[in-house]
């Protein structure tokens, strides 16, 4: 904890029900890139993400794949995980299991604060229950999404249209229906607590169709977290999934450090979520909360889908690429920079090989990487790799374009940061990357080289692109943390991950002459789209 204002942000915890894939890896990457800005922007950062390990889904997982207990398949899918948010340089706080005995004592802890608060009840649940997305639906949404396809009496998930599960059980249910109201007044009073706008409407037009109770407990199967007061009961999954936020920030825990953490870290500033499950976060999370007495999360986010040839990828259907395929071709800094910039946040994104390769060599090999390339050469060649002192009249000779470009830069990269527009504030970035590259074009160094008299614009025009490069590096940096760390190496700078203020490092005029300029490999040679081996092993 410091003097610093807290950002907590959390991803969703993923389900255990097959390795990690493209879908969970932007959503991950997204809070990253949030993550990383919000650091360089002076806020004292916790970035959580983790594993959604109870439920059927889970535990028909663990049967499919031969394993003997659900956690033991849990325990093995684990470092996948982990090991592929290392590799994309996902810069989490904590990774939480909701098999850790901290979230079991939270949860125990929560169905305590429940029953205290009146709004829990025993009765038994009759109706229908999609393992796949592990909710429930009444006889009457069956039917009406049934008619609607014109599939009466097969009863299929009118989410996902895969077969749904008929259910018969005691159970505990949470009083849902008494937030009605109250949630349509916290949407009323925080217009901002679901983003992107389009996305409230979604969620207010849900709630206003009115609620029902929610099932919190199974007894037909135990791979969940037992409620405590009556133990042949489970906790609804996602009743366990949601706490994880709370847990990671000591939520239940009987310490006076615990319940500072807690004081300071809730409410979360964001969760990042996909649009499938913005109803349990924008609905069924906050009226837990309100139940519990506690504070409401700022904001939603809800990113859209991913999709390759029009379809959503998914774990459970297997189709798509890989993480690690795309880090093998592209590397990781140009894969982060791709779904960033690429894919439009809140809308679905339609993702390709093709696209990939095309942003990649337009934005990064011959823009950004170029830029570098051929500035750190000419560093070389003219002036020894030293950052070239600005005589004091060359200023006036040396017109510089970039600045009034930089003066304006922060101002839009953070209002588009601060929304979670990183296509607006790469696009800002690349702006100046391609103005910095015409500038060399039109002062034309090679030139000003020949010349006795023209020595001054020379050192100029090159300390004007190396100050450039320099800025487009430590606003590249949340995406692509690796390039921007290497292009400091090679300017003589410090550790890039460092600033916490980012708006006074990027004031203009702030690299030192004299620094060592190593000119290094290319940073993004360019690709061919033939010559990419797919299948390469
Ligand atoms: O829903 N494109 O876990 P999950 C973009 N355990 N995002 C995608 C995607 C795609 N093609 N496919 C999946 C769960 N996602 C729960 C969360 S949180 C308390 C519990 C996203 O592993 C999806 O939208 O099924 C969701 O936000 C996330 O991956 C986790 O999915």
């Amino acid at each position: 904890m410091a003097d610093k204002p807290s950002f907590f942000i959390t991803t969703p915890i993923y389900y255990v029900n097959a390795a990690p894939h493209l879908g969970t890896a932007y959503c991950t990457m997204l809070c990253d890139v949030q993550a990383r800005y919000r650091r360089a922007v002076g806020y004292d950062v916790k970035f959580l993400t983790g594993m959604d390990e109870h439920g059927e889904k889970v535990a028909e997982a663990a049967q499919q794949h031969g394993f003997a207990t659900p956690q033991e398949w849990c325990d093995s899918q684990a470092p996948l995980f982990k090991d592929l948010w290392q590799k994309l340089e996902i810069s989490n706080d904590d990774f939480i299991r909701t098999t850790e005995p901290r979230q079991n004592h939270a949860v125990q802890y929560l169905w305590e604060r429940m029953r205290e608060s009146g709004y829990l009840y025993k009765g038994s649940y009759d109706g229908w229950y999609c393992v796949p997305e592990e909710t429930y639906f009444t006889e009457n949404q069956v039917k009406k999404s049934d008619e609607e396809r014109g599939t009466k009496g097969e009863h299929l998930c009118p989410d996902c249209g895969r077969p749904l599960e008929r259910v018969q059980e005691e159970s505990y249910f949470f009083k849902l229906s008494a937030f009605q109201d109250k949630l349509l007044a916290l949407y009323d009073e925080r217009p901002d607590f679901v983003q992107p706008a389009f996305r409230m409407n979604e969620v207010r037009s849900f709630v206003e169709g009115g609620l029902t109770d929610l099932s919190v407990s199974r007894t037909s199967f135990d791979w969940g977290i037992k409620v405590p007061f009556d133990e042949k009961h489970v906790t609804y999954v996602w009743f366990d999934a949601l706490l994880n936020y709370m847990t990671s920030v000591g939520y239940g825990v009987d310490s006076d450090e615990a319940r500072a953490e807690l004081a300071y870290r809730w409410p979360a500033q964001y969760h990042v979520v996909g649009k499938d499950i913005i109803r349990f976060h924008c609905v069924i999370w906050p009226a837990m909360l309100m139940a519990a007495g506690l504070p409401i999360t700022h904001t939603v986010f809800g990113h859209g889908f991913l999709l390759t040839k029009g379809e959503k990828m998914s774990k459970s259907k297997g189709n798509g690429m890989k993480p690690a395929d795309l880090v093998k071709i592209f590397g990781v800094d140009a894969y982060r920079y791709y779904f960033m910039s690429d894919v439009q946040f809140g809308h679905d994104g339609n993702i390709s090989m093709e696209r990939m390769v095309q942003v990649y060599n337009a934005d990064l090999a011959n823009t950004w990487g170029n830029l570098c390339s051929r500035v750190f050469n000419m560093t070389n060649k003219y002036f020894d790799g030293k950052v070239p002192p600005v005589p004091a009249d060359a200023a006036e000779c040396v017109a510089n374009p970039m600045l009034p470009i930089v003066e304006q830069l922060y101002v839009k990269y953070d209002a588009c940061m601060s929304q979670v527009d990183f296509t607006g504030a790469a696009a800002a970035v690349q702006e100046l990357a391609g103005r910095v590259n015409l500038y060399v074009e039109e002062s034309a160094p090679w030139n000003l080289a020949k010349k006795e008299e023209t020595q001054g614009d020379l050192a100029a025009v090159i300390y004007n692109a190396l100050e450039a490069i320099r800025i487009i590096a430590l606003y590249m940096a949340p995406f692509m943390p690796n390039t921007s760390a290497e292009v400091f190496r090679r300017l003589s700078l410090g550790d890039v991950e460092a600033v916490t203020d980012i708006e006074a490092a990027t004031a203009w005029g702030k690299l030192p002459a004299g620094n060592t300029v190593t000119v290094g490999d290319p940073l993004f040679p360019r690709l061919n789209m033939d010559e990419i081996d797919l299948d390469a092993e």
